[in-house]
């Protein structure tokens, strides 16, 4: 196989857009809906359609490797915003290869939530500049519970592959709510820091 070509680009932090990039994801409520456990502010909010989030990747002169031991790096926006009582979220997934991700906030103010099979679960906030580190077998999905947009880097297995599956049908142990004292997680979580 040949070779790859290295690759440079230019992130604008506070909107996540690459240049040169292009976008690889976007999704609007509806293409979500199962997402949300709301379902009359889902319908509710249907006709407006909300775009809830999107992710870029760098365009170089090849095309995003695929190989094993290569590696992507991406942006997501997810943009503030609520549907009922529920922050705007990605859909979350598995990856078809067990492999790890490295996550890090750009701007604005979000949660991860990661879970394993087994139905642990654990949760961090991202803030710009933090590292959250994504170890292979851990599903994933982040959330958006601040009133700017929220805008982090992911960096991965470039044959890792998404699988949108499980998710789909088991969805995630907890739910992050706005409650009256802020976002609140259902069941509650930990609250999770750095490391002393
Ligand atoms: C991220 C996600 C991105 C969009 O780059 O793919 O935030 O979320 P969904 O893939 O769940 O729609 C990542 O975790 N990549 O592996
Ligand atoms: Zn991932």
């Amino acid at each position: 196989m040949a070779a790859a070509s290295p690759l440079v680009a230019d992130l604008e932090w506070a909107t996540g857009l690459m240049h040169p990039g292009r976008v690889v994801v976007t999704r609007r409520l509806s293409d979500m809906v199962e997402t949300y456990e709301d379902e009359a502010a889902v319908a509710a909010a249907l006709g407006d359609d909300p775009l809830i989030y999107e992710a870029y990747e760098c365009e170089g002169e090849s095309e995003t490797p695929t190989a094993p031991g290569e590696l992507v790096f991406r942006t997501t926006v997810i943009y503030p915003g609520t549907i009922g009582d529920e922050y705007f979220m990605t859909y979350g997934h598995d990856h078809v290869r067990p492999s790890g991700e490295v996550y890090m906030g750009l701007a604005g103010h979000g949660q991860i939530i990661m879970q394993l099979q087994s139905g642990e679960v654990q949760t961090a906030e991202i803030v710009p500049g933090r590292c959250v580190y994504v170890p292979a077998g851990w599903s994933h999905r982040t959330i958006n519970d601040g009133g700017e947009p929220f805008v982090f880097l992911a960096v991965y297995d470039a044959a890792a592959g998404h699988d949108y599956g499980a998710v789909a049908t088991r969805g995630f142990a907890a739910r992050l709510y706005r409650g009256p004292a802020g976002p609140q997680w259902s069941p509650p979580q930990p609250t999770t820091s750095t490391a002393a």
